[in-house]
């Protein structure tokens, strides 16, 4: 099933469709995608990090648990199929596929749906709309990066801290500095290196466009972003799509921080969920240099915008007493958009 999860797009399998050997399904989803090519014209995928996505769905044998799901990001112009990463969009479309392959019965009105996610060990509850029974895409929620409006698919996530890197912090710290820049190496949910645009010499307020032209910044970026997988636990991350780069400036319409992000190689055209549960746990980071630049609602419940170059994405921060996030949540959106057979070579 060809799916539209949040503001990223891909395909759906059930892991008994897909080759049981990793090598044989790595070349499988490659020639679905149309692996590698710049322009992926022999295959499914959009050019774009964000449309050459898969996620991999089985019924789980774990306790309280509905699905257990795999993300795959298809790198669009290498011969690379990675697990090294999380995907919080296309989990948006997990818990209807669940339901539309008959894995999740769905209930009246609205569905729970459990979900285990391989790549970090971690669990994520999505609430889908069943009414009469049936998955509905249509509503009136909408999301920036996605034309129109859908149905509400609200996620909650618990436990993300250190997900991939074993520590929310792993170097112990709120801030490094790598490369003379001040950086803040965390994982909550996404390793990322935040960082200010200020310091890489620009102004946090450029296009997707204007940043991808901009070489002697996507260097910049790279040569810390090396450095900094090192320092992630993530050893080297040459070949890896984390820790992702988000380059953090003041609020310009409202929000708590503006982000641009590099996913790491291309910048994302909004922020990735995590990402953004991640930059905001930054940004509400006592001694973060992204902490100085945005603008933190008190208490311990903070509805935080995160600004990105095509509008902004709202996180709920749950914090206990001594501030740490003890959950996150965020409203996405899905939609179905094919179901059928898929020819590979
Ligand atoms: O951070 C893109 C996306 C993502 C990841 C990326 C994501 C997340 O927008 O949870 O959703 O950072 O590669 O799909």
């Amino acid at each position: 099933m060809w799916m539209r999860g949040g503001t990223s797009k891909g395909g759906y399998f059930l892991e008994s469709d897909l080759p049981s050997n990793k090598s044989e399904r790595d070349a499988f989803l490659l020639s679905v995608m149309g692996s590698p090519d710049p322009r992926q014209i022999d295959g499914m995928g959009g050019a774009d990090p964000l449309t050459s996505k898969v996620a991999v769905v089985r019924p789980s044998k774990r306790e309280g648990v509905d699905v257990d799901y795999l993300f795959l990001q298809v790198i669009v112009d290498q011969p690379i199929v990675t697990d090294a990463q999380n995907c919080g969009n296309i989990l948006a479309g997990v818990g209807p596929f669940a339901i539309e392959r008959g894995l999740v019965p769905a209930k009246n009105d609205e569905t729970d749906v459990t979900i285990y996610m391989e790549n970090t060990g971690q669990t994520a509850i999505a609430r889908v709309p069943t009414p009469n029974g049936r998955v509905s895409y249509a509503g009136s929620a909408t999301i920036d990066g996605v034309p129109g409006s859908a149905a509400p698919i609200p996620i909650i996530f618990t436990e993300t801290a250190g997900s991939t890197c074993g520590a929310l912090l792993p170097t112990g710290k709120a801030c490094d500095i790598i490369e003379d820049v001040e950086v803040t190496m965390i994982d909550n949910g996404m390793p990322s290196v935040i960082l200010r645009a200020s310091d890489m010499g620009i102004t946090g307020r450029e296009t997707r466009e204007e940043l991808e032209s901009n070489e002697p910044l996507k260097k910049r970026l790279e040569a810390i972003r090396l450095k900094a997988g090192r320092l992630m636990n993530l050893g080297d991350v040459a070949e890896k799509t984390v820790p992702k780069m988000c380059m953090v400036s003041v609020p310009v319409v409202g929000g708590a921080i503006s982000t641009r992000t590099f996913i790491p190689h291309r910048c994302h055209a909004s922020i990735g969920v995590l990402g953004a549960v991640t930059v905001a746990t930054a940004a509400a980071l006592d001694g973060s240099p992204a902490k100085a630049l945005s603008n933190i609602p008190e208490g311990q419940r903070k509805k935080l915008k995160i600004e990105h170059p095509i509008g902004e994405t709202t996180v709920v921060l749950e914090m206990d007493e001594a501030g740490a996030v003890m959950s996150a949540a965020i409203l996405r959106t899905a939609r179905k958009l094919f179901d059928g057979v898929i020819f590979a070579q």
